[in-house]
């Protein structure tokens, strides 16, 4: 009989318990935890609890996690919006299982390590990559390998020891992800959301195939998550991964959702080339493309490999922001002229945009909108600038004495400003950007009737988003922490609506609608 090992319990926290929102929460990709989980096969056995996509209540988390009685618990944190779910789950486990170890890691856990850390019941925090961290520290646990000397924020003593970001040279060394632990078949048969990202034929998976991104936009983190330097598995090994989705688990379709996947273009274009030559016959969307990138083989080997759809993030209409804020290498007369050369062998462009940077005009702000709705893409996302921990635009922020006080991560959330000028307060970019999406891609009956066929969805579900995405900057915003006017009763500012745990759950796995973006 097989010796009983220990278990590590690999979860994602249910990101309703911080806020329930629809225009906030999403669901995550399995794979990141399906790759953890076969990086330390060798040491421990590993289950996954996804509490987000199985919208369970903190309550069936713990029991869960409690059934299992795991010597290890690792939890996965995406984004800073959501930190506070790290927290409450490490409180309830910590309650019910005191001798457990608890792991966390993921690009929150990254990029605010010294921050995850102050909660004493956090054991170990992995920055950076964390498939070998994870597999060296549980060895180390177990009492048969070196502790790791890198990517691990520990407590010595009572000192905060912080060691150097891990980062994994070789992809190739990588393991393919252990699938078989999740139901796959749940996760790809829900879109993550209903909207524009949807995928491009149903069932589909989610891939993130790169790591790093030379670029260095001022308002990303990817630098400081996982480096300039660009690092890419070989295609065959992309492409194996794809055939064994598509012969195990039906998959039709996929989706890159790589920072910049074409920034490196001789890999980009081979992977292409390999996904034809293969045969591999599923469709495709691409969630970031650098357009600056594009040329007319990559174009034709995208048509060929199955492509329909790319999304391009150009962030803003106006040079000046683009070459001295933005800091991305964008010559916007050059744009227009690409997006009709996609659109004209088929496939769909979707453009984003950022509006609210730090020492942005007023005028400058217009003019990303009126080039959002001249460049000819057939959906604009609009954002508002969040200054992230990390990025050169939070440096940017301070330096220009323009960051709303008292600023921190608790504020971060796509649709809400904390920059101010002296020309704008951060609540008319709020405003200006919920309704200036609305115009743009809603204004006729004919875009409405585009944007419905884009999304999967009815028409009259377009007008119900429209309203829900209109009121919730209003509320948020005109009503917050006011008193209500007639009995004096205190109006929920967004930060008290955002910390009630939410609706009653069901542990069903929830289909949502309600996309802005
Ligand atoms: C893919 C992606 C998405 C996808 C997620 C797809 C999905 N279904 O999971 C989508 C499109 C949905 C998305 C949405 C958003 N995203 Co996003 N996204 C990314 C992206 C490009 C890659 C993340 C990824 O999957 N990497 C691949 C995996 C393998 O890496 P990883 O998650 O970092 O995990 C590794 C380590 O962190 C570690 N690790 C992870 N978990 C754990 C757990 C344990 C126990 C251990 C030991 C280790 C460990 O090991 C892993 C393997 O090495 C990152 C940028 C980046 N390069 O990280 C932005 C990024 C995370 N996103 C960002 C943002 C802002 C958002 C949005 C808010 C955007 C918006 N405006 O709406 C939303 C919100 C999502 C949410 N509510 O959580 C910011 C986050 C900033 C911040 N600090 O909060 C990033 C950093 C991009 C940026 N501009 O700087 N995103």
């Amino acid at each position: 009989m097989a010796s009983k090992r220990n278990t590590l319990v690999l979860a994602y926290p249910n990101q309703r318990w911080h806020k329930d929102d629809f225009q906030t929460n999403w669901n995550l990709n399995p794979s990141t935890l399906c790759l953890l989980a076969a990086a330390v096969d060798e040491v421990v056995d590993v289950e996954i609890i996804d509490a987000q996509f199985y919208d369970m209540s903190l309550d069936e988390f713990t029991d869960r996690v409690q059934a299992i009685n795991p010597k290890y618990v690792g939890i996965s944190i995406l984004t800073t919006e959501y930190k506070e779910t790290l927290h409450l789950s490490v409180a309830a486990i910590k309650e019910r299982l005191q001798d457990v170890v608890i792991i966390a890691g993921g690009v929150h856990v990254t990029i605010e390590h010294v921050d995850v850390m102050s909660d004493p019941a956090i054991d170990y925090a992995v920055i950076g990559d964390g498939e070998y961290v994870l597999r060296d520290l549980l060895e180390h646990l177990e009492g048969t390998g070196e502790f790791p000397s890198t990517g691990l924020a520990f407590r010595n003593e009572n000192q905060l020891v912080v060691q150097e970001r891990a980062v994994i040279a070789d992809l190739d060394s990588l393991p393919m992800p252990k699938y078989e632990l999740v139901r796959m078949e749940d996760y790809i048969s829900i879109a993550p959301r209903i909207g524009p990202n949807r995928p491009p034929e149903m069932p589909y998976a989610r891939l993130v195939i790169t790591r790093g991104c030379p670029v260095g936009c001022s308002f990303c983190q990817v630098e400081s998550i996982s480096g300039k330097r660009v690092r890419s598995p070989s295609v065959g090994k992309v492409v194996d991964e794809l055939i064994f989705l598509r012969d195990n688990y039906g998959i039709r379709s996929f989706m890159i959702d790589d920072d910049n996947i074409v920034i490196k273009k001789k890999f980009f274009k081979e992977l292409l080339q390999e996904i034809i030559d293969r045969d591999v016959a599923l469709s495709f969307h691409i969630h970031a493309f650098a357009i600056f990138s594009l040329d007319d083989e990559m174009l034709d080997l995208m048509v060929r490999a199955g492509c329909r759809a790319i999304n391009v993030a150009i962030e803003s209409g106006n040079q000046r922001v683009m070459d001295q804020i933005v800091l991305k290498p964008i010559n916007l007369e050059s744009v227009p002229p690409l997006i009709k050369k996609v659109r004209e062998v088929g496939l769909s462009v979707i453009a984003n945009f950022i509006i609210g940077f730090p020492g942005e005009t007023w005028a400058e702000i217009r003019e990303t909108i009126s080039f959002a709705e001249n460049c000819g893409a057939e959906y604009s996302k609009f954002f508002v600038a969040v200054p992230l921990k990390g990025t050169k635009m939070w440096d940017m922020a301070l330096e220009m004495g323009t960051m709303a006080a008292p600023f921190g991560a608790a504020h971060l959330d796509w649709r809400f400003s904390q920059i101010t000028s002296n020309e704008w307060t951060a609540d008319d970019v709020s405003i200006l950007r919920a309704y200036e999406w609305d115009r743009v891609n809603f204004a006729t009956a004919e875009k409405r009737k585009a944007v419905a066929t884009m999304w999967g969805v009815t028409e009259e579900e377009i007008q119900q988003i429209r309203k829900k995405t209109r009121d919730a900057v209003i509320s948020s915003i005109v009503t917050a922490g006011e008193d209500d006017g007639q009995n004096g009763e205190h109006v929920p500012s967004p930060a008290e609506r955002w910390s009630d745990p939410g609706s009653a759950r069901t542990g069903e796995v929830p289909v949502r609608i309600g996309v802005t973006n």
